[in-house]
């Protein structure tokens, strides 16, 4: 029987001019490695280059938010201090007064490739595993952790993708991390959060421009 579960992909999702952060927790460190490798291979397979792949890290899920918080605001840090390099790079006093940017040597070597760090995040893959306890814990943070991605993508305009998985038990989670112990070894999510991040960017960026389809 096919699953009926999961979004139809969309074909014409192209990353190549994209640059996408993940941010994962460490608790649950075998489901999140392969939740990660999931995503990453969708990113690339999108045609993200690897120099626009950021990947960091946080101790638990609770320090999600966060992370993506100050890290779509580093990446406009990141874009301002280049640009201001740049302009630093550039002569334009001269003694006559009159502004006079210096032309580069053509004989000179190759300007490098822009780095990737002139452009700001496109989207960021927040990835978590959460597993159900004995306490409350469980609940006040799948709570917390899922309205602030929520809050953070629509403050700042960025899709945040929600790769948190809230979990009943061990086995709930390695099902949806393609890691299952019985016959059914489930589906890697991460994967449709790596395809996610590639089409929420690609939109986010064309609606910037005012162009719909
Ligand atoms: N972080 C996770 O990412 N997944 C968990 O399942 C998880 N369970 C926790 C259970 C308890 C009792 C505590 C105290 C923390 C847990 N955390 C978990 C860590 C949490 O997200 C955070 O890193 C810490 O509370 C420090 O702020």
């Amino acid at each position: 029987m096919s699953d009926i579960k999961g979004p139809v992909p969309d074909a014409q999702v192209d990353g190549s001019s994209l640059r996408v952060a993940i941010v994962h927790a460490r608790w649950n460190k075998t489901i999140i490695d392969a939740l990660v490798t999931g995503a990453l291979k969708k990113l690339k397979e999108a045609g993200v280059k690897e120099n626009n792949i950021v990947v960091e890290s946080v101790p638990g899920s609770f320090e999600l938010p966060l992370a993506c918080s100050r890290m779509i605001a580093g990446s406009h840090i990141q874009v301002a201090s280049n640009q201001a390099d740049l302009l630093g790079g550039l002569n334009f006093g001269s003694s006559s007064g009159i502004a006079s940017p210096r032309v580069p040597s053509r004989t000179g070597t190759p300007a490098p490739a822009a780095p990737s760090s002139n452009q700001p995040f496109d989207a960021v893959i927040a990835i978590g595993v959460l597993i159900k306890g004995a306490t409350m814990h469980f609940e006040y943070i799948c709570d917390a952790v899922s309205h602030s991605l929520m809050k953070i993508q629509v403050d700042t305009g960025v899709p945040v993708i929600f790769g948190v998985l809230t979990a009943l038990n061990d086995d709930q989670a390695l099902e949806r991390a393609g890691l299952g112990r019985g016959d059914n070894k489930g589906h890697n999510h991460g994967e449709e959060w790596g395809l996610a991040a590639v089409e929420m960017g690609s939109h986010v960026r064309r609606w910037g421009t005012g162009k719909f389809l």
